[in-house]
Formats: C-alpha cells, structure tokens, sequence
C-alpha cells in the first residue's frame, strides 16, 4: 500500500463523501482527484467551481453537512445586499464562500491557471488529496431542454432540475487539454475509480476532455465505477431523470451500459444485485456492496471495497 496510487474520477457531493472514504485506507499524498469543472460559472464576475469547492470543503472539514455543497454556518450578508442593490441571488453564495471565489479570481486574473488556484486553495484550506481541475480552459455544460439551452447552473439550481433533459454539450470541449498531471496520474494509477457522481454532467464533461478517456481505457482493467444509483433512484440529483429522459434504463444497468466500454468492474448496491446478471452480460465483473454513505464507517467501506474492485484484475474484460 505504501506506493499504491489512486485516482478518483470527481463530481461534486457524491465523489467528496467518496473521497471521505477513500482517505481512511489509503494515504491522501497518494490520492489524485480529477474534477469536473463543466459546473463552473461566474457569478458578478466570481468564477465558481462548485465541484472543486464541494472537495475542497468537505476534504477541509469545512462543508455544510445539510446540503453537502457551501460552508457550514456561513452566513449571507453580501448576497442580501446584493439582492437589495437589485441584483439575482438564486445562487446561494455565502460571505465565506464568497472568499474562496474572491481569491481564486484574483489568481486568475493576475496569471495563474485554475490549476494552481486550486492547489493554492487546498494548500492553504488544509486539503491533502491531490486535486486537479480535469482542464484549465473553459468548459460549460449546457442542457437541452423544452425551453432551450440552459446553463447548467439555471438548469439546476435557478429552475430546479425540473426540465426534461433532451440533451448535453460541453461547450468549449473541443479547445480543452486535460489540466497538468492529469494524463500522467491516470497513467501511473495502480486503481482508477469512477466516484458515484452524475455519469451525464459529472463524469463526461471529464472523458469528454481530449485524451483523457484514451487514457482510461489504456488502464481499463483497473477502473471501477461506483453506482451512483440505488434501487432506480439516484441518491442526489437528477441522474434519475436524466437517464429516463435521455433514453436510458432507469437502474444501475442502465449507467453500466453507460460505462461499458470504460470500465471493468462495476460496484453494485446490495439492494440491487438481482441486476448482477443483467451489467454481467454487459462484460463488467461485478462487486456487490452498501454504496449509501450515511457515515464515516459506510464512507470507509464503500473505499475499501471499491480500491478492491479496481485493484484486482477481472478475469476476463472483452
Ligand atoms: N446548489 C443549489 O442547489 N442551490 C444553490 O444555491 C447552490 C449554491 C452553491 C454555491 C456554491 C457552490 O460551490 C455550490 C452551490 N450549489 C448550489 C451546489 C452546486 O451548484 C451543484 O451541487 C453542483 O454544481 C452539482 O454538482
């Protein structure tokens, strides 16, 4: 274990509980999360990056434990003030939150990459996972819907994930090179692992990037994903909805028929394993295993049986 190297495929909530985990079993010096970052917006000329921030305060200790997102007790003078001065406040961003967003544009105004914001961030907030934004170009995810393109910021928080959601583009993908190491850390991983996030706006803004699913599929025997859906319910988030009305199975095999071609092993809850058989005949081994991370003990061993999973080489991977 001393030299295993672990990369996490990130989103926001799902994949920072994860990584609560993960950092229980393996060293976190040993432990690189690659971050979606197709979530960022700017809001009065802040650039946010809820999924990187999402890690970087859980990992901190700093989360709001109710909504899994923002600092815990923050308070939100500023935004009220903004909303007196007529300005929009549908995007919650607390006076601490406010800070973070503060300082990591004034880093990128005067030079540096999101990259090194972000490790500025997790250096000084005390984070010791390695985080990488998946690209340090601008990536947006949009969302097709009824009523036309949304940003995924109105699409999710502003209209409440209410649309149908008829399709996806990342825009800005065709111009965006995996962020530095990021190539690298999937090359050198001994276990690769795909965090129980949103497959459609989390993890393919992340493979979308030029050369990074290359990469995984080079290390494919190695890479397990985590069920992001229990019982044909996603634990947080559209992923349900969105897998109905892009056309998917609602159930787990439906996100496994999703990552076939990407994985080898997929990490099933138990409430599910009558559907074993089903992802089985999709080519994927599968591990059965209590994916709901109430507690810091289901966090653990969700990442033991998951670092497992990608651990081992599946007998067969067609
Ligand atoms: N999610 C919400 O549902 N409502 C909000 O007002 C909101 C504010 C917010 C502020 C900062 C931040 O880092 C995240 C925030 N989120 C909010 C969460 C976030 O927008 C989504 O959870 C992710 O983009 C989905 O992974």
């Amino acid at each position: 274990l001393s030299t295993l190297q672990v990369v996490v495929l990130a989103g926001g909530v799902g994949a920072a509980r994860f990584l609560e985990g993960l950092v229980q079993v393996v060293p976190p010096d040993q432990i690189t999360a690659i971050v979606n970052t197709g979530d960022d917006a700017d809001f009065y000329g802040l650039r946010v990056c809820p999924d990187l921030d999402t890690v970087i305060y859980t990992l901190a200790g700093l989360v709001n434990p109710t909504t899994g997102w923002g600092i815990a007790g923050d308070t939100f003078a500023c935004l009220d003030q903004l909303g007196t001065l007529g300005a929009d406040t549908w995007f919650r961003l607390g006076d601490r939150d406010l800070a973070t967003h503060l300082r990591r544009t004034t880093l990128l105004q005067s030079g540096a990459s999101l990259s090194e914001a972000t490790q500025l961030l997790c250096a000084t907030l005390g984070v010791p996972v390695r985080l990488l934004p998946m690209t340090n170009e601008s990536v947006r995810t949009i969302v097709e819907t009824p009523d036309g393109h949304l940003p995924f910021q109105d699409y999710f928080v502003r209209r409440g994930q209410q649309d149908d959601v008829r399709g996806i583009s990342f825009a800005g993908i065709l111009d965006a090179r995996p962020a530095p190491g990021v190539v690298d850390a999937i090359q050198g991983a001994d276990a690769i692992i795909l965090a129980p996030s949103n497959p459609f706006v989390s993890i393919a803004p992340i493979l979308a990037v030029d050369g990074i699913r290359d990469a995984l599929r080079r290390r494919r025997a190695h890479v397990a994903a985590v069920t992001p859906i229990i019982g044909g319910t996603a634990v947080k988030g559209p992923a349900d909805h969105m897998l109905r009305t892009l056309g998917h199975d609602v159930s787990a095999v439906g996100v496994a028929r999703h990552y076939r071609e990407d994985i080898a092993t997929f990490v099933l809850d138990a409430v599910d394993s009558s559907l074993t058989a089903s992802i089985e005949q999709l080519g994927l081994r599968v591990v059965v295993a209590p994916t709901l991370m109430t507690g810091p003990i289901e966090k653990r061993a969700l990442a033991e049986r998951a670092l497992e999973a990608a651990l081992s080489t599946p007998a067969v991977v067609t």
